[in-house]
């Protein structure tokens, strides 16, 4: 059997794609057309429109799309008819819905036929981070329970939406691997057609191992859908930019996943790198290499300048998925020279490539979109190598026969030229600190940390340097 875009394979992941879901400004139309297009290409079948930023998916879910907006949707779900890529619609209701109020009901599955109309066969109920006890009087009596009520309204959907759809749940518990009332019911009582979201044990999980996914599967009694959120960075995660590889999701996740669906950065360009790479591994799991498929992916959308990019985005591979990766290649090369094995000379070859990056990406990339994106970070990055290659000076001067005067001038000197060199709020090289979201429960008065880290403080690679640089600098000048 062969199916299109996976290389002749036909991939155990019936759904693989991205949903547009995180906090933050939405993806201009042109975006989303150039992703779906991509996504075609790259083998994945799904697009899922659900930005929790958009006051008419969330906050103000009852009032209908204009008709330019339906256009533009229109226009999508066209897009990805050609691509091979079903392009879906989720709602967020559960911010102000009256579970059992008619009119309610009647305004979620109208606003969703709308999209039906125009193609859509795809169809999410987004109650994710909602409250998580009913909060009108009317549904306590009505329904026994909030899984109650979200069964009940996600059938209501599927009696509405007709039977060829597909149609996925994102419940409020959607992380976590153990077992709670809600999803138990949930288990027990939801169609078992429909689509249930998880996003892993936590919600950006640094991995998603067979197991975990195998114990929440047992809960709710069939496959899971794969929120994955990779490589999205919302909230206190915005000062990454995560251009590192898809990775630490098991080979053996067909068996209790019927796919993933990413949730990319705010930004399309720049999150299509760690798409591409997801793209080969839900495409085939089991022969997937994530650092083959980083340097593919890192070149082709690098066009115009793929060495350039591929090392400005060594340097932004750090996430809770690769919290040790900051630029490999610059980092073994400081070991190297901490331990006295290589001169600092060395240092400052590397480091001269990575001082030419910035120019060469401002003027070469061929896709201007992806330069606009990332120009915070191209600066960022341009600053945190041009105080390396100050570190890398000096720490070459330490190495030679400079008598101590003139070590001491280089130090002065390197100091002098850092402090020329504002920090920014952007991370490369690693970050000074991030927090990322890792809750293993939300529930109002158990809401819990698990154990995955949390708070990544002083990871930056160049403030590493410095530091070294600055105590052998000590050390010569001693008394
Ligand atoms: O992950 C889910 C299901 N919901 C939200 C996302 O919208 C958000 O982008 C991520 C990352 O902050 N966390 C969530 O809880």
């Amino acid at each position: 059997m062969f199916q299109e875009g996976t290389g002749g394979r036909v991939s155990e992941f019936i759904h693989r794609g991205v949903i547009e879901g995180y906090y933050g400004p939405p993806y201009a139309h042109a975006d989303r057309l150039w992703l779906v297009e991509r996504l075609g290409r790259w083998g994945m079948n799904r697009f899922v429109y659900a930005p929790k930023d958009d006051p008419l998916h969330r906050a103000e879910w009852r009032t209908p799309y204009p008709g330019e907006t339906m256009e533009e949707f229109a226009e999508l779900v066209a897009c990805g008819s050609k691509a091979g890529v079903d392009v879906g619609f989720a709602l967020s209701p559960g911010l102000s819905i009256e579970y059992g109020s008619s009119a309610d009901r009647e305004a979620l599955a109208g606003k969703l036929l709308a999209f039906r109309e125009l193609g859509a066969r795809f169809f999410g109920l987004a109650l994710d981070d909602v409250p998580t006890a009913l909060a009108h009087d009317g549904d306590r009596r009505a329904f026994r329970s909030l899984a109650h009520a979200h069964t009940e309204l996600a059938h209501d959907l599927i009696r509405a939406l007709g039977p060829d759809i597909t149609l996925v749940l994102v419940p409020t518990d959607y992380m976590g691997t153990e077992p709670t009332a809600y999803l138990e019911e949930l288990g027990s009582s939801l169609d078992p057609a429909i689509e249930v979201a998880w996003t892993g044990r936590t919600v950006v999980s640094p991995t998603i191992p067979r197991a975990e996914a195998e114990r929440r599967a047992a809960t709710l009694r069939r496959r899971l859908l794969l929120w994955d959120n990779v490589p999205v960075a919302d909230g206190p995660m915005r000062p990454m930019l995560h251009l590192g590889p898809y990775r630490g999701r098991d080979a053996g996740l067909t068996a209790f996943a019927s796919g993933a669906l990413l949730n990319p950065m705010q930004h399309p360009r720049a999150s299509a790198l760690a798409l591409r790479t997801a793209a080969d591994f839900l495409r085939d799991p089991e022969r997937y290499d994530p650092e083959v498929s980083w340097r593919n992916a890192a070149r082709e959308l690098g066009d115009g300048a793929p060495e350039a990019f591929t090392r400005f985005a060594a340097a932004h591979r750090f996430s809770c998925l690769s919290p040790d990766d900051r630029d490999a290649e610059l980092e073994a090369a400081i070991r190297e020279v901490r331990e006295g094995h290589a001169p600092a000379q060395t240092l400052k070859t590397l480091l001269e490539d990575r001082l030419a990056a910035a120019d060469a990406l401002r003027r070469e990339l061929a896709d201007r979109a992806l330069a606009a994106e990332i120009e915070p970070w191209i600066e960022s990055h341009h600053r945190e190598s041009r105080r390396m290659a100050a570190a890398a000076e000096l720490l070459a001067v330490l190495e030679g026969d400079a008598n101590r005067m003139a070590k001491g001038i280089a130090f002065l000197t390197m100091e002098g030229r850092l402090t020329r060199i504002a920090p920014s709020t952007c991370a490369s090289y690693g970050p000074r600190r991030v927090v990322y979201p890792q809750f293993a429960c939300l529930h109002d008065d158990a809401a819990a940390f698990g154990g995955d880290p949390v708070l990544f403080r002083d990871r930056c690679l160049a403030d590493e340097l410095v530091a070294f640089a600055e105590e052998r600098a000590l050390e010569a000048l001693r008394a």
